[in-house]
């Protein structure tokens, strides 16, 4: 199987952006095909979502805030994304790193004027992973303006703090059952700071964007505060995760949500392995 090249080569000012910053946005980085593709791909998975899909938010209104991850063995429209789109290799380059791993799709997606705000956090801390080489393919598949897309903390990801964060558990309004609820404040060691109150001074980025573009971040990076839609917008967006050369297994007592340990287990990875099995492939190496 093999990646299609890049829709455009990554200029050197965006590859330094993602290592000073932690998150860059690249326009045009996804031709039509591949948009049409993930759409299809969604429209299937809300028919078919997974055990661990929940509803982060339903308001009194029925405005509702869906939220699934790790569909891909079972959407072959996800899959091939996952190993024929440039995703793999726009994370290769960014990372610098000789191979990625893919991690796990999630989907984030938002009927028009939900006023369902993502809470800020960080993502790697929580993960079964550990490693400074990760990050996330943030793709909305509809446009979106800067207000209401995901905003970040530009180089939270080299503070070398993990936040306490809000429990994401706790966002499951319809009470399904088996949703994983942890003790944050078990592995974090600073307390997350007030973004909201000012944003300026955060240096807080986001960006207008097409279908087609994408924002790539380190997943230590603080990020939040997407949502907030006007009556007549939706927002879907499909996230993949990638993993790079230092990026190790790491069973946690607490965080990830849902925990994919028990999954990793099966697939017989240990804590402190490299990911590979058909469950964290390499799907982009420098010699192939
Ligand atoms: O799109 C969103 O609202 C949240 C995305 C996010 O937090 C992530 O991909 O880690």
């Amino acid at each position: 199987m093999s990646t299609e090249r890049l829709q455009r080569p990554l200029t050197a000012d965006e590859t330094d952006a993602f290592r000073r910053d932690g998150v860059v946005m690249l326009p045009g980085m996804f031709s039509e095909k591949w948009i049409e593709l993930l759409n299809a791909g969604l429209a299937a998975h809300r028919d078919e979502a997974t055990s661990r899909a929940r509803i982060w938010d339903r308001d009194e209104q029925g405005r509702t805030m869906f939220w699934d991850s790790m569909a891909w063995h079972d959407r072959p429209e996800y899959q091939t994304f996952v190993f024929e789109s440039p995703a793999a290799e726009i994370a290769a380059q960014l990372l610098g790193s000789q191979s990625v791993h893919f991690f796990f799709d999630a989907v984030f997606v938002r009927s028009p004027g939900s006023q369902f705000e993502t809470p800020w956090h960080q993502d790697e801390p929580y993960w079964s992973v550990d490693g400074h080489d990760t990050c996330t393919i943030w793709m909305p598949l509809v446009p979106v303006r800067a207000k209401n897309a995901l905003a970040f903390v530009p180089g939270s990801h080299l503070s070398g703090a993990v936040f306490d964060q809000p429990d994401f558990g706790v966002l499951n309004p319809d009470a399904k059952d088996g949703v994983d609820r942890s003790d944050f404040s078990a592995i974090a060691d600073a307390d997350i700071p007030d973004i909201d109150a000012d944003r300026d001074a955060f240096g807080v980025v986001s960006w207008d964007m097409e279908p087609g573009d994408c924002v790539v971040f380190n997943s230590r990076i603080l990020h939040g505060g997407s949502g907030l839609l006007d009556d007549d917008t939706g927002l879907s967006v499909f996230t993949s995760k990638w993993l790079g050369d230092d990026v190790r297994i790491a069973f946690r007592d607490e965080g990830m949500d849902p925990d994919f340990s028990e999954i990793m287990r099966g697939y017989g990875l240990e804590h402190g392995d490299r990911p590979g099995t058909d469950l964290l492939p390499r799907v982009w190496s420098a010699t192939s």
